[in-house]
């Protein structure tokens, strides 16, 4: 058996789950792309949360981990922000890229969010290939996400060309 992973063409901010991740930066201090977009939606308490984690993350959050906030006016209990690596065309990073999710899903398990929506992350100004990490993201979730812990990780996908990317990887996937 495999964890329930679906598929949405829209805004992360507007979901319904237990749980939404956010591709922040190690700042945790917020952004632009989705990590604005969270910010600006979820209000201020959300950010208060980040600079109190910050407390005891002198250097920022590093890349692949992934921690816990409250998730302030959007329609969730947890917002849990990762820190995608950076696209880089001589370096192999995607290990990272894996890692962003599966600490993501272990923070979500602890916090019994049986309901997880992701972004594509690292697609967007950290400029990773979308063919790409939609392989590794749709590889990563079914690897690691426990279906008796989670009744559905669902990736929202902003536009066109990430849902194609990511309905294809789930084809790929599932042969
Ligand atoms: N809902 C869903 N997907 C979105 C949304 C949204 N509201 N807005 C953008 N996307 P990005 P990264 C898509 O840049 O590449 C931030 O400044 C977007 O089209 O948000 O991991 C952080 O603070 C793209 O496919 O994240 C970091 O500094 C995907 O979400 C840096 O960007 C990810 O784009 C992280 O870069």
């Amino acid at each position: 058996m495999t964890v329930s992973i679906t598929l949405v063409q829209g805004d992360i901010t507007r979901q319904r789950v237990d749980a939404l991740v956010n591709a922040a930066n190690s700042s945790l201090l917020g952004g632009g792309g989705v990590d604005g977009a969270i910010h600006r939606r979820g209000g201020p308490e959300i950010l208060a949360d980040c600079r109190r984690l910050r407390a005891s993350l002198p250097k920022g959050l590093p890349t692949g981990r992934a921690v816990a906030t409250v998730a302030g006016k959007l329609d969730a209990r947890h917002v849990i922000h990762t820190v995608g690596p950076v696209w880089s065309a001589t370096e192999d990073r995607s290990e990272l890229l894996a890692s962003c999710h599966r600490e993501a899903l272990r923070v979500a398990a602890e916090l019994g969010a049986r309901t997880v929506a992701f972004p594509a992350i690292s697609t967007g100004v950290y400029r990773w290939p979308l063919d790409d990490a939609a392989r590794v993201a749709v590889r990563t979730v079914r690897e690691a996400a426990d279906p008796a812990r989670f009744d559905e990780v669902r990736f929202v996908l902003f536009d066109q060309a990430a849902y194609d990317a990511f309905a294809k990887a789930l084809a790929a996937a599932d042969r």
